[in-house]
């Protein structure tokens, strides 16, 4: 049969679409000659369930799932009705995909066994950060670590599987609902992220190998915490200040990482009275978010050490957190 090749055709008719998130993730998975395609899998499986969250959250108003759910998690926070619904979705999605055998959430006070006896890989995950803003339409979103299991597969899960440092991760990331829904991922070989066409169901590189800027105008801080953090801060604070530099806070840390992120700027969740060993947990929040830093260049410390060193030692083990840009977080540590 007479054949002729495929010439690219660049008219404006067949204009591309771009990259999606399934072709990216095949694409890099042939950097990794040994890889099996299990971590590929497990990253289609926390997008799917990504995507079924945005649409619940889209249309929240309209379908009941809006308010207190009626319990209070491990936290002794009260969870939302969408805080559960991450949950289960997310939950959902990883026993099914296969490759997970554990997973430790932000809303279940155990590590939950998946019963995957040949999953290699553990999960970090808070399904739905940011819970003051559920309610009210302002952006929340989800952050998870995967690390690879460290006894045998098949094995009953253990606390070293699940309370690995940081630098063990694999990859992490986020997912941002904002005005538009993000994912924003690393495997460690640099940053990448994803806006989630909604007429598609898909999500298509939009940021390509993001780098943090070295430094930046913003610093992100609860006011309100000021009186109880320390002296080192306080400086810090007042120098942003005299040097004129933008106060910016929305109240979900996915959300003003990821600003902080692509504008150059500074978060900080110090120890205060309320939260003397600070607030952000971190296995599932802390921990992703410094690899991703790093990877775009950023830093991440708990102002003694990196972020991604330290040794957990309990499943919901919260710490402080300075995050951002480097001369930023490099000039607040010369303060404490
Ligand atoms: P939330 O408790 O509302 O889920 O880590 C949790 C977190 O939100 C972050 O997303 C957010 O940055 C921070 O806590 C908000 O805490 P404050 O209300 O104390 O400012």
């Amino acid at each position: 049969m007479k054949t002729k090749p495929y010439i690219q055709d660049n008219s404006p008719l067949g204009y591309t679409v771009g990259v999606t998130l399934d072709r990216f993730i095949k694409s890099m998975q042939s950097d990794f000659p040994y890889a099996t395609g299990e971590l590929s899998q497990l990253l289609r499986d926390i997008a799917l369930a990504s995507k079924i969250v945005s649409r619940e959250i889209g249309r929240a108003g309209l379908t009941h799932v809006t308010g207190a759910f009626g319990n209070t998690n491990v936290q002794g926070e009260e969870q939302q009705k969408l805080d559960v619904v991450a949950n289960i979705r997310f939950t959902r999605a990883l026993t099914k995909g296969g490759e997970v055998c554990a997973v430790v959430s932000e809303e279940d006070d155990e590590v939950i066994d998946l019963q995957n006896k040949t999953g290699k890989y553990v999960v970090a995950i808070d399904p739905l950060d940011g819970s003051s803003n559920i309610d009210v339409n302002v952006s929340i979103g989800t952050i998870f670590s995967i690390y690879r299991r460290v006894t045998p597969q098949g094995s009953p899960i253990a606390s070293q599987d699940v309370l690995q440092k940081g630098s063990q991760q694999v990859a992490a990331g986020y997912v941002l609902y904002g005005s538009s829904t993000m994912l924003v991922y690393t495997t460690g070989s640099g940053v990448n992220g994803f806006t989630y066409e909604r007429s598609l169901g898909e999500f298509f590189l939009s940021h390509p190998n993001i780098q943090a800027p070295d430094s930046g105008e913003i610093f992100t801080i609860n006011d309100g915490l000021t009186p109880s953090v320390g002296l080192g801060i306080v400086e810090f604070l007042n120098a942003c200040k005299r040097k004129g530099r933008t106060s910016r806070y929305i109240g979900s840390l996915v959300a003003d990482f990821h600003r902080n992120l692509l504008k150059g700027g500074i978060y900080l969740y110090p120890a205060s009275a309320k939260n003397p060993t600070g607030k952000i947990r971190l296995l599932y929040e802390a921990n992703a978010l410094a690899f991703l830093a790093e990877q775009a260049g950023g830093l991440a410390t708990d102002g003694k050490r990196r972020v991604l060193e330290i040794q957990p030692e309990s499943l919901h083990q919260r710490t402080p957190l300075y995050i951002g840009s480097r001369e930023l977080v490099d000039e607040l540590m010369g303060h404490l």
